[in-house]
Parts: structure tokens; C-alpha cells; sequence
């Protein structure tokens, strides 16, 4: 039983996450390393990286309402029904979802609250800062609970200044918003068939204004991010990260489709040799401001993940940091200091790497299949598939011909139970079908290794087979 939670797996039928009591189900499949993250709040910790990244965006958004106490349980309605996801959506897949029962999820992003936050009708503007949970890869980048934070302005066609339409009210707004002097790539059409304009509540005009609005308001934060960390770089007197913070920022405005705006952009930054997605934004689907109350208003809306704007701020190396109750780790952060400070890593302990190579059971007889995954779902593609809407998983084996009945997953989650987090990366190396027989092989390589220490070799080589015997046992593979 978690003590955190008061979770026990076996016999229960009811779940306690902070004295609120839940029904169990068969869709139940949160686990008690993830309900235990729920108390960490990392986004209110003063001195904790990513509050600090918190405030500096708020910084940005004067005069918006800040909401960064809301419930991450929220129900299927919240997370995807009001927002327009179909029914069968991949994001919605017990693979890719954690589930407490049928109808409550642990939130899979802020999205989740826009349609509460427009009825409340409060303000024009406001952010949303909270933890989110989503069953994803395991790697440098990607953590089962990360930070997200939403963002939306609307403006209400019928409470104007006088003598003025929306679109020049919008585009007066605009001229407020501080300039940089960047390069900003935006090559695509502001809307086109695949990406349409509303046009049965917004004009061309109206739509261009609103976009250039959203656009310019986020190229702020992203400008005012990196000015702070090539602050942090001089700071430091190394020289390296000197050279590297005098590289021009590059930013670019992608297409993107999220069920719940339109048209919809991705924000690009150029960093590290790569470009890196911050955010998803978009016109906000007017059907959603009528379900709220609130028909005569239009606007934007934007989700950025936080640990992406913070890792780059601070140069944090891996995700798993943040998570990190390692003094040599948090005492580097202060939210009083004049400035921001690049992260000094304490230490680079030896990786441990660890093949697993195993059959997937072969789909024989609908029972068996049953018990390897309860409900079946679409195969998921490599993108689309997140409950976000469009966050590309990466290299993942459900993209091919796997029968749905082995999930990735799935193993990202027992290899997260039983390693936590003393595992860097897991990845598929190598794949391929038996010619006799027609048996599927899969192997992964696991990289073990702690940010907080040496780990022995008896240690991975204990976490390593009890990771084979959760595999057997849950996933009914065959090791080889
Ligand atoms: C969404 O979650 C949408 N709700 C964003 C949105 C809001 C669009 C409002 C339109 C209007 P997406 O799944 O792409 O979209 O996630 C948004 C951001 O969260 C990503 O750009 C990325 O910065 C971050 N993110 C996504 N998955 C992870 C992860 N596993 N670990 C860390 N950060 C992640
Ligand atoms: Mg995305």
C-alpha cells in the first residue's frame, strides 16, 4: 500500500489521492509511483526550477488570471469530450492514458480545464500552470508527469470600446506586445483548407489579427527566455556556453491540427543543432465558447510544456532532474537571486547499459489477448497519437504491424515500476519477424543510470531481471 495515497493494486476497489475517494474499475491503471508524483507540486515549489520558469512567463502575461491549483483527476468529459475529441482517438487509449476508472483520467493536459475556465468567464486572459500525465517513451526528454502550461485571450464581440470593431481593437492590442528584433520563420498561410478559418463566426481579418496576436505574445516569452539564459551563460564565465548563447535564436511557426482550434501552429526553436517543439496554440474552436456560455467571445489558446522552456533556461541535461530531492541539484535554484544561473552538473555517473530480447506472444485466442490488454484501441501511429493531440511519440514499436496486443507502453511502465528513476533511456534496437515461424522478436536496449550516484552492477542486474519477470508475467512475452 502507498502510504501516499493509500493505493493498494490488489484487492481494492476504490482509490484515496488526496482525501478525495475514487471507484476502481477494469480501465483502472494508474499505478502508485504515479499517484505518489501528485503531492509534489513541483510548479509551487518557490525555488524549484520550474516555478521559477512559471513566474517568468506569467511575467509576461500582465493582467491575465493565474490558475495553478487545479485538481489534475478530471473526467473524460473535461479532457476530451468537451474539446472534441472523437471517440476513437488514440489519445484516449489505455496505452497512452492513465486511467483511475472509466470516466476519471488523471489530466493529460491543461486543455482540460479550458472549457470550465472560459464559462467561469473571469477575464480576457489566463494561464493555467499544472502537472500533466501521459503513459509515454522513456528518455532524456519525456517523463510520465510533466509540467504544462496553458494560456488563452479572448475578447468579447459585444463589450468593445466604442467606435471600434474587433479586428482593430485586436490588431491596437498587438501594437502593445514588445518587439524583438529576431528571426522569426512563419512561411505557411495563415489558414488553407487543412487548417480552415472559421468562417461561420470569424472573419479573414478577424482570424489574422488574432494569429498575429497569439504569435507575437508567445515570441515574447520564447525572446524573453533566451535572453535570460544568454544572461545565465555570461554569468558563468564558460566559455562554451558563452559561444553557444551568442548563436542567433531561431524560432518557426509550424502547422499543426489539434481538435480543439482552428486553424493551429506549433512554436519551433532552433537549439542544440535541432529544432525543439515548445508549444501546440490555435484559434479556439468557437463550438467551445458557445458549450461555455460565452458565444460572442473569440480568441487563442496555447499549451507549452514547462521542463522544455526550463531545460533550455537552466541547461538542465534530463528530465528526471526535476524530480530530484538531491540538495547538490535544488540548492542551485533560488527564485531571490538576481538573475538566472546555469545548471552545474555535480556529476556524470557511468551509464549501465542492459539488452532485453524477447518474442511477443503470438495472438492465438481472443482470451489471451484479453488478458495482454483489456481494451483494444486503434493502433497508434507515431503521431497524433498523444492525448495532447499531436506530440510525435518518436521511434515506437506500435507503429508498425505489431498486434495491438503488445503496447511499447506497457513496457515503458514496468520498466519506470521497477527502475523508476535509475533508467535514462529505453529504446527499440532491433525488430524483426521469424521467417518459419512468423513469430515477432523485439529487443530494447535499457540505459541505466542514477544523476544521484554510482549504480553497481548487481543493482542493474537486479532491476534488469525484475523487469524480465514483470514482462513474462504482464505482457506474456517470451524471453529469448
Ligand atoms: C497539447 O497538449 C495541447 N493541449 C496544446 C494546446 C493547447 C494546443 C491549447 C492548442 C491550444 P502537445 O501534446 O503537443 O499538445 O503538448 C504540448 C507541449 O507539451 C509540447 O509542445 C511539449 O513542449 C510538451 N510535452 C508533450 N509531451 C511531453 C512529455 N512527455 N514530456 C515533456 N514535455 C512534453
Ligand atoms: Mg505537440
Amino acid at each position: 500500500i502507498c502510504s501516499q495515497c493509500r493505493y493498494s493494486s490488489s484487492a481494492s476497489t476504490s482509490i484515496t489521492i488526496g482525501g478525495r475517494t475514487e471507484q476502481t474499475d477494469n480501465w483502472t491503471n494508474v499505478t502508485p509511483s504515479i499517484l505518489s508524483s501528485i503531492s509534489r507540486r513541483l510548479h509551487l515549489q518557490p525555488d524549484h526550477p520550474l516555478a521559477i520558469t512559471r513566474t517568468l512567463i506569467e511575467s509576461r502575461f500582465p493582467g491575465y488570471k493565474y490558475h495553478n491549483n487545479l485538481s489534475p483527476i478530471v473526467t473524460t468529459a473535461q479532457n476530451f469530450d468537451s474539446l472534441g475529441f472523437p471517440g476513437d482517438h488514440p489519445g484516449r487509449a489505455k496505452s497512452d492514458t492513465y486511467y483511475i476508472n472509466k470516466d476519471t483520467v488523471l489530466r493529460t493536459h491543461t486543455s482540460a480545464h479550458q472549457l470550465d475556465t472560459f464559462r467561469a468567464n473571469q477575464s480576457d486572459g489566463y494561464l493555467i500552470a499544472a502537472d500533466v500525465y501521459r503513459r509515454d517513451a522513456v528518455d532524456r526528454s519525456h517523463y510520465p508527469v510533466f509540467h504544462q502550461m496553458e494560456g488563452a485571450m479572448t475578447w468579447d464581440r459585444n463589450s468593445l470600446p466604442s467606435g471600434t470593431t474587433l479586428e482593430q481593437h485586436i490588431w491596437g492590442e498587438v501594437d502593445k506586445i514588445p518587439r524583438h528584433d529576431v528571426k522569426v520563420e512563419d512561411p505557411n498561410p495563415s489558414f488553407h483548407d487543412g487548417n480552415p478559418l472559421q468562417a461561420d463566426y470569424h472573419s479573414e481579418g478577424e482570424c489574422k489579427a488574432m494569429a498575429t496576436h497569439l504569435k507575437r505574445s508567445l515570441e515574447d516569452v520564447v525572446v524573453t527566455i533566451f535572453n535570460a539564459a544568454r544572461d545565465a551563460a555570461v554569468r558563468s564565465g564558460d566559455k562554451v556556453a558563452i559561444r553557444e548563447s551568442q548563436e542567433p535564436l531561431k524560432i518557426r511557426w509550424v502547422e499543426a491540427y489539434f481538435p480543439f482550434t482552428s486553424p493551429s501552429w506549433e512554436l519551433e526553436v532552433f537549439w542544440q543543432g535541432d529544432w525543439l517543439e515548445v508549444l501546440g496554440s490555435g484559434i479556439v474552436k468557437q463550438s467551445i465558447l458557445n458549450d461555455a456560455g460565452v458565444p460572442s467571445r473569440h480568441g487563442w489558446a496555447f499549451g507549452l510544456g514547462l521542463e522544455r522552456i526550463a531545460m533550455l533556461l537552466f541547461s538542465i541535461p534530463d528530465i528526471r532532474l526535476f524530480w530530484s530531492a538531491d540538495n547538490r541539484f535544488l540548492s542551485q535554484f533560488s527564485a531571490e537571486k538576481k538573475g538566472f544561473t546555469r545548471f552545474v552538473p555535480f556529476s556524470k555517473y557511468p551509464e549501465c547499459p542492459k539488452d532485453v530480447a524477447f518474442w511477443l506472444p503470438t495472438p492465438q485466442t481472443p482470451s489471451s489477448q484479453q488478458a495482454a490488454h483489456e481494451t483494444s484501441k486503434p493502433t497508434a501511429t507515431s503521431s497524433a497519437s498523444s492525448a495532447g493531440g499531436a506530440e510525435a511519440t518518436g521511434s515506437s514499436a506500435n507503429a508498425d504491424a505489431t498486434p495491438a496486443l503488445f503496447q511499447e507502453n506497457d513496457l515503458m511502465e514496468i520498466v519506470r515500476n521497477e527502475a523508476g528513476a535509475d533508467v535514462e533511456d529505453v529504446r527499440l534496437t532491433d525488430s524483426f519477424t521469424h521467417p518459419k515461424t512468423g513469430r515477432q522478436s523485439r529487443c530494447y536496449r535499457i540505459v541505466y543510470r542514477s544523476l544521484e550516484r554510482t549504480l553497481t552492477n548487481v543493482e542493474a542486474n537486479r532491476m534488469h531481471e525484475g523487469i524480465k519477470t514483470k514482462l513474462v508475467e504482464k505482457l506474456g512475452v517470451e524471453i529469448r
